[in-house]
């Protein structure tokens, strides 16, 4: 057989290998300690994978393969965040259930991603619209109900008035409708939401706790927006100010209003005991503070505004106040309760009964009101539908469906109706990391044995859009789980990190739109999982987004060609490891942990440049190369080691440490000059003294050569340059 590297050939191979032996599959009674990668599970959109999804899933794949090596028992799963929109609206279109669709979307990722050699534990696979999965979605929403944490509110919606259908905010596209253009107007309707703003004080503080990255928290605590003020009464109006000092420039009072106009009312400044005028205005929300503000023209940008608009009294020059006279401490949030109802038909259906039943004789409560599916009735399972329009008032097209809709009432057996909104495609993922403890379990969501084991997340990537949404609810799904007992940790994930996403090759945004998606498929076709996977954590920081380069491919497939020719090289004899050895380990194990990838991969294509400069190489050296490079070009590495006569993976080989002592080599080689011309070399041993050298150096033949007089001045650089001056 011709020796030329194919990854064709052994890629799909070893996948299957993988598989077999299971050496991916996360255990749940070991001895060995835990270590859990997660990523955010992909949404499997029909458009298939583009080349921006598996980036995140490299990284972490040399984070969890590196972990593996280090001898933790490594949980790194995948699944199907599949309740949404797209597929929802792809249903409208075609009339074909989202179910199916669904399976056909899965599937084409499940097989893309599985050409990657991705180290995930497929034996764990989740999808949030399996009814095993939101069974435990819809169980977790009646524990907040049980606890008051979900209530239901008038709220206002987007409405498109042509569709008759409510619109998430995404399709709203210049305030109009994205599939009509009809302007999008506001209307209200009873919505399902949960009392996030009850853990607003913990979701801010705990970020102390978290290893974060900087920018996430500031983002996560701008969408929380805490805020120390006092309360101040002017006669019957409390304001909410930050600003108590300025109390004696307040020379009107607004409270919140539809238009700008004034009340016609006056109430007293406690601080000056001047009359003001009290006006409404729409800058003041209705729903932060009181809903009301002193207005303070000479340091209030927006007050300075409304007061030259409406002519009333500026002062500049007033006393600052001592505030503690006047005020109530208190603590103010931006955050609001999440509205936690969707009108729409593919998401986990809301799990409660209202009964009609009347007022009761007694003349105590009407009916039993909202009733909770009892738990052994869960999940409560989407029916399948003819058509996935809206019911005639905007609700769910669930509402047409009167079979499921009417029902008995669970409590009192009289006749009742399902409640037919559905959760938004939030949920499912506001917990998914606590099923992949224990995804077979059809008792709890997760044993609280294996959570325990498992939880929390040890380092969890994802894109910077999820900053804020996702990773709040999802913490607040957690602390309220864990007031219950039913999780072991307050906080969730104990790293986030997040990667910059793979822009086209002119540094547009890949879209379909745009046509310039690329598909992995084809490279993977072209140049093998592993040159895909070693250009993507080399093509530039992690961290950073950066614009696609076909071109750009060769250099990571040559460098595994040669990596590959190298064993060409190897001889029996036991030579010495030398320093450069020892410094490869040492960066590539640092920089993984920085997710440098990038240069973590030069520093291994120095190390291969250095050996393949030498006529042998060892074993050793050969066998430690490819350790580092295993988790980055899984397949490569195995194929070799197994050439190399192992048995076992690579894969669960130990990683290969450094000898701090060794890091610089024995042997150092200086160059001398004369009057600044180089004319000899000098090999030195380490440690060797600053005179010692010197006169090494004087008495070298060519040195004296050039020497008629003494000397003038010997510098030594240390283990660079001997420099004589006559
Ligand atoms: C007087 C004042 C003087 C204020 C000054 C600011 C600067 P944050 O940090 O966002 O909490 N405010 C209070 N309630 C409001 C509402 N419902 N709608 C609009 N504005 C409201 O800011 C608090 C400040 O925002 C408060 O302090 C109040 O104006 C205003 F030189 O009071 B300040
Ligand atoms: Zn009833």
């Amino acid at each position: 057989m011709a020796d030329e590297y194919n990854p064709k050939e052994i890629e799909s191979k070893w996948q299957e290998e993988w598989e077999k032996s299971g050496i991916y599959h996360a255990e749940d009674d070991s001895k060995k300690e835990k270590y859990y990668a997660l990523i955010e599970f992909p949404y499997p959109s029909g458009d298939g994978l583009h080349v921006g999804h598996p980036r995140p899933y490299i990284g972490l794949d040399i984070i969890a393969r590196k972990r593996r090596m280090e001898g933790k028992n490594v949980l790194y799963p995948i699944g199907w965040d599949a309740f949404g929109l797209p597929t929802e609206n792809y249903a409208l279109k075609t009339g074909k259930d989202p179910r199916v669709v669904t399976k056909e979307n899965t599937d084409t990722f499940r097989k893309q991603i599985q050409s990657l050699g991705i180290s995930f534990d497929w034996a764990r696979e989740t999808n949030t619209t399996d009814p095993k999965y939101y069974k435990w979605t819809q169980w977790i929403f009646l524990k907040f109900l049980e606890n008051g944490l979900a209530y239901k509110a008038k709220m206002p919606i987007n409405w498109c008035p042509k569709d008759k259908i409510g619109l998430a905010n995404e399709e709203v596209v210049d305030g109009k409708c994205e599939r009509c253009g009809t302007e999008v107007v506001e209307k209200e309707k009873e919505q399902w939401m949960l009392a996030i703003t009850k853990y607003a004080d913990r979701l801010d503080k705990d970020l102390d706790e978290v290893d974060y990255p900087e920018r996430v928290k500031i983002e996560q605590r701008n969408w929380i927006g805490r805020s120390e003020g006092v309360l101040i009464k002017f006669d019957d109006i409390e304001i909410f100010t930050t600003r108590p000092d300025t109390i004696r420039g307040a020379t009107f009072l607004v409270v919140s209003g539809k238009e700008d106009k004034f009340t016609g009312k006056f109430v007293t400044n406690p601080a000056t005991k001047e009359k003001i005028p009290v006006w409404e205005a729409e800058y003041v929300y209705s729903d932060y503070g009181t809903g009301a503000i002193m207005g303070v023209p000479a340091d209030d940008e927006r007050d300075r505004v409304f007061a030259e608009k409406y002519n009333l009294p500026i002062v500049i020059d007033y006393k600052k106040a001592d505030f503690e006279e006047f005020g109530k401490k208190v603590v103010k949030y931006k955050l609001r309760d999440w509205v936690f109802s969707r009108q729409r038909y593919w998401g986990e259906p809301i799990p409660v009964i209202h009964c009609e039943k009347p007022a009761r004789p007694d003349g105590r409560s009407g009916g039993c009101g909202v009733v909770p599916v009892p738990e052994k009735d869960l999940p409560v399972e989407l029916p399948v539908v003819e058509k996935y329009e809206p019911g005639p008032d905007g609700e769910s097209p669930l509402a047409n469906i009167s079979e499921w809709v009417r029902v008995k009432c669970p409590s009192c057996g009289g006749d009742a109706k399902r409640e037919t909104d559905v959760m938004p495609n939030w949920a499912g993922s506001s917990w998914y990391f606590y099923r992949y403890c224990d995804d077979k379990n059809d008792k709890e969501f997760a044993s609280k044995e294996k959570l325990k084991y498992w939880m929390g997340v040890d380092w969890y990537n994802g894109g910077m859009e999820h900053t804020v949404l996702h990773l709040l609810y999802s913490r607040f799904w957690n602390k309220f789980l864990y007031d219950l007992k039913l999780v072991p940790t307050s906080e969730p994930y104990k790293k986030r990190t997040s990667h910059g996403i793979i822009l086209a090759e002119g540094g547009e945004k890949m879209s379909k739109s745009k046509g310039n998606v690329i598909n992995p498929d084809k490279i993977v076709d072209q140049f093998g999982a592993d040159t895909l996977r070693l250009y993507e954590m080399f093509m530039g920081p992690f961290e950073q987004a950066i614009a696609w380069s076909d071109e750009a491919l060769a250099g990571p497939r040559r460098f595994l060609e040669r990596v590959w020719r190298l064993k060409e090289k190897i001889a029996d004899s036991n030579v010495e490891i030398p320093a450069i050895l020892h410094q490869t380990v040492r960066k590539v194990s640092d920089d993984i942990e920085k997710l440098g990838f990038n240069t973590a991969i030069s520093s291994m294509m120095i190390l291969a440049n250095n050996l393949e400069k030498q006529e042998k190489i060892s074993q050793e050296e050969y066998k430690t190369l490819l350790k580092l490079l295993a988790p980055f070009a899984p397949h490569i590495t195995e194929e070799i080691w197994a050439e190399l006569g192992h048995k076992d993976s690579i894969h669960l080989e130990s990683w290969p440490t450094y000898d701090e002592g060794k890091l610089v080599d024995d042997e150092i080689v200086m160059t001398v000059q004369v009057n600044g011309k180089l004319r000899a070399t000098l090999k030195i041993e380490k440690g060797q003294s600053e005179e010692e050298i010197k006169s090494l150096a004087l008495g070298l033949p060519e040195v004296k050569k050039w020497l008629d007089k003494e000397p003038k001045k010997v510098i030594v650089v240390p283990n660079k340059v001997i420099s004589i001056v006559t």
